[in-house]
């Protein structure tokens, strides 16, 4: 039999691991029995044109196609014969599919091209298990638009760590990719009126390819407003560098007026020019996604109403261009009253600009934790969400994660259960390290945007315990014990994760805060072994042990200092909201 708790389907009678569908499905109805994963099977499919990417990844993931075979794998688009029996069960959403496997086979019969994708990888999801089990789903996205804006200050992805998001966006069901990063010379101010050098052009060009074979739209964005003057001049140049960039595959294109001050922050003059930028070069092309525009005024907190920035733009703009919108400040949830308040403004349905995992203005902090915050209850309000990461790529695949989970089906949204399984989608083998090290790096500090986030939850109740008691000169046993527990597994998370030959990107973006973590931990353990000498009056091993944990103690300072050092916001920080505060106490009370 086959249970499932949302999303996650456990094989318990065979004993087998546990299986996620990810993003859960809008509707899963299990059926009874399974079968092993067919070795033959033949393929009924009336028209190829539309399913290329559907079939050359059920191809990677079930090779064997034969005419002969008796086990039948049906894929097809609404209107397709080989699908006409099950028209009536394919969802009616964009993007979406019924996907049915029993005895006598496979059926994945989808509203459109990208819905038989999303079928197909929710059967390689399937098969992970080794067998098949048999069940009907019925899935669509709540967002037609879902992914990510590489848009922060800092270094900018690798080639390779864009390769890998790519590739995760696919598997995880999100379709938009805006290349945006701010400290890219030829996306912004100075070069923006250039083309790129040959080698920055091949990479944009292979990324292209690698977005389309993961069913990813790649929009690549400008930043001109800092420079532009708003003459045919400026309007011709721009013209032809999305020209050279459609010639590099490009056919999604954003123009961000973000941040910037002066002439450029006119809003009649962005829709002049956004609107020429539609009829004659979008409308034109007829290949290219529907524009995307960053107003300058991006968030409530920086809206100037009685300015009419954002209604001259909802007045002016083509209706089919979208509008990016951070929520109630730059750094913010995003509920109900944001795109209500939004809306109207812009005479169009708010397209998400989701600063969060983003770290730029906190880059001393790994943002690992929950994604937790936003409505529930507006799928229908906006048409994208996309979320801004941290230049470390990898640690942002817990959000990024959680975040294709929130944008496809919002309603069966649970942020641990999608945190847990982001752990052991990027670390199989070393969950529970990275579990351990997660927990303790999820909060922001005090910082600009005031945005905060809970850290440290499973240990915080005995930190507080112990500190209370010791203040007053007592140990809290049973609080000790735990926070030594969890000191210790801190420095074993620290070891395993280290060494680990298991996702190596990803080891290496979070070294320098291991090193920080791991001194940490020692230094806790230190202190508390310090406490516990000093109770049992052994006075001279406590003294010893104090000044060990005084060592450790520098070591951790010296992290701080030596490491990240070339970022706006250097050094490093972790556990520091509850952990390291509350050794930090206990540390100074056995210094009195
Ligand atoms: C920038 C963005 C940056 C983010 C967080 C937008 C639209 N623009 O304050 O590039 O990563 O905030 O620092 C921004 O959010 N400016």
């Amino acid at each position: 039999m086959t249970t499932i708790l949302s999303g996650l389907i456990s094989l318990t009678a065979l004993g087998a691991q546990e299986l996620t569908i990810h993003p859960v499905p809008q509707q899963c109805v299990e059926r009874q029995g399974e079968t092993g994963i067919p070795a033959s099977y033949k393929l009924v499919v009336s028209d190829e044109s539309k399913l290329s990417k559907a079939l050359v990844l059920l191809d990677s993931i079930m090779p064997g196609a034969d005419d002969d075979a008796k086990f039948t794998v049906r894929v097809g688009i609404k209107g397709d014969k080989s699908v006409k029996s099950y028209s009536k069960r394919i969802p009616s959403a964009a993007e979406g599919y019924y996907l049915e496997s029993s005895k006598k086979g496979i059926v994945i019969a989808a509203s459109d091209s990208r819905g038989a994708y999303y079928g197909v990888q929710t059967l390689a999801q399937l098969l992970e298990s080794g067998r098949l089990p048999f069940l009907e789903i019925t899935d669509y996205p709540d967002i037609p638009y879902r992914g990510v804006v590489e848009g922060f200050y800092g270094k900018p992805w690798s080639h390779a760590a864009r390769l890998s998001q790519l590739d995760f966006y696919g598997r995880n069901k999100m379709n938009v990719y805006i290349y945006g990063p701010k400290d890219d010379p030829y996306h912004s101010t100075p070069n923006w009126r250039k083309p790129y050098p040959e080698k920055e052009a091949k990479q944009l060009q292979q990324l292209v390819k690698r977005a389309d074979s993961n069913n990813v739209m790649f929009y690549w964005a400008i930043h001109p407003g800092q420079d532009i003057k708003w003459n045919a001049a400026d309007r011709d140049t721009l013209m032809s560098k999305f020209e050279s960039m459609y010639k590099l595959g490009v056919r999604g294109f954003a123009v961000f007026f973000d941040d910037i001050t002066g002439e450029g922050t006119k809003a009649d003059k962005q829709a002049e020019l956004l609107n020429y930028l539609d009829d004659h070069f979008v409308k034109v092309k007829g290949d290219v996604a529907p524009l995307i525009m960053c107003p300058t005024e991006y968030n409530k907190s920086w809206a100037k109403l009685e300015g009419g920035y954002l209604t001259t733009l909802g007045e002016m703009l083509n209706p089919g261009i979208q509008v990016m919108w951070t929520g109630n400040k730059v750094v913010a949830n995003i509920d109900r009253p944001t795109l209500e308040f939004i809306n109207p403004l812009i005479k169009r349905k708010a397209y998400i600009w989701w600063n969060f995992p983003v770290s730029d203005y906190v880059q001393d902090h790994l943002l690992m934790g929950e994604v937790y915050g936003n409505g529930t209850d507006i799928k229908d309000l906006m048409s994208a969400f996309v979320a801004n990461p941290m230049e470390h790529a990898e640690a942002s695949k817990i959000s990024l994660y959680s975040i294709a989970g929130y944008t496809w089906n919002m309603e069966s949204y649970d942020s641990q259960a999608e945190w847990e399984q982001a752990i052991r989608d990027l670390m199989p083998r070393n969950a529970q390290y990275l579990r351990t090290f997660a927990i303790h790096n999820s909060d922001l500090g005090p910082n600009g945007h005031k945005f905060r986030r809970k850290e440290s939850e499973n240990i915080r109740p005995a930190l507080e315990s112990l500190c209370a008691a010791y203040e007053n000169g007592r140990i809290d046993d049973e609080a000790f014990a735990k926070v030594m527990a969890e000191c210790r597994s801190i420095s074993e998370a620290a070891d395993k994760l280290l060494v680990s030959d298991e996702n190596r990107a990803l080891v290496e973006e979070m070294s320098p805060w291991l090193l920080r973590f791991k001194f940490v931990g020692l230094y806790g353990e230190e202190v508390l072994r310090a406490m516990l000498l000093l109770q049992e009056g052994r006075a001279d091993e406590a003294a010893a042990s104090y000044d060990k944990a005084s060592t450790l103690r520098a070591y951790i300072g010296l992290t701080d200092t030596l490491l990240n050092q070339q970022s706006r916001y250097p050094g490093i920080e972790t556990a520091s909201l509850h952990l390291f505060p509350s050794l930090e106490k206990l540390y100074a009370i056995l210094s009195r």
